[in-house]
């Protein structure tokens, strides 16, 4: 079993505590080669663009996403906006701007969970069913890992409460991140693959 379908499966309790069948996926790698509906950019103000999952996001995606960028003339903290994808695999991209972590006492909690939710109601608005998020904040910007993580999980959880039929995706660039996840779950570390594999019938 890969580490993927490991959490896939840990994951799979939020499911059943929610009595819902939207999914929630933890998925190691680079969130541009994912074909899903929409992707998440974690953007600055300006969104014109900058460096981690941003700077991926707009040299996959060509010039045309800048262009596009450009005339939405920015995005305040905890708002988010869409574009197309362009080049991207994903059709749309939608460009949230995370907290700058500024010590946990100026509204960061807050604003990151603003991102969120932001960007669920676009992806409602817009009939998009499978989305994609990097860990926002938890970059350049600073927010504690495991905070952000948590905070990224309950956003999520709740918005497939609401719409069943959703699949999100939590793409993890680092193990950091993926741990992250799991201790957001209070679950233990993934069965190392050859341990798992002596434990199979
Ligand atoms: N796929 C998935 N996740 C990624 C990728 C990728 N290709 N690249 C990085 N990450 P950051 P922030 C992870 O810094 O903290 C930009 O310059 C990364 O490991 O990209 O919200 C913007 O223009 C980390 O876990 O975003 C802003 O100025 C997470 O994505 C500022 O950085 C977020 O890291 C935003 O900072």
């Amino acid at each position: 079993m890969c580490l993927s379908q490991v959490a896939y499966l840990q994951l799979s309790r939020i499911r059943l505590i929610t009595m819902c069948p939207g999914t929630i996926a933890l998925k190691m790698g680079d969130i541009t080669a994912l074909k899903v509906d929409a992707i998440v950019n974690a953007a600055n103000n300006s969104l014109l663009g900058g460096g981690g999952v941003d700077g991926a996001i707009h040299s996959a995606a060509g010039p045309e996403l800048l262009e596009e960028c450009r005339s939405i003339g920015g995005c305040p903290t905890g708002e988010a906006r869409i574009t197309r994808g362009y080049r991207l695999p994903a059709h749309w991209v939608i460009h949230t701007v995370g907290p700058i972590w500024r010590g946990g006492s100026h509204g960061e909690d807050d604003l990151l969970a603003c991102c969120y939710r932001s960007c669920f109601a676009l992806a409602e608005q817009h009939g998009i069913k499978s989305i994609a998020f990097p860990a926002i904040s938890a970059g350049a910007y600073g927010f504690p890992m495991d905070r952000a993580c948590r905070i990224a999980l309950r956003e999520m959880a709740s918005f497939i409460e609401k719409d069943c039929s959703a699949e999100v995706f939590a793409v993890c660039f680092s193990q950091r991140a993926y741990q992250s996840y799991q201790n957001a779950l209070n679950l233990p570390p993934a069965i190392p693959r050859d341990r798992s594999r002596q434990s199979s019938p």
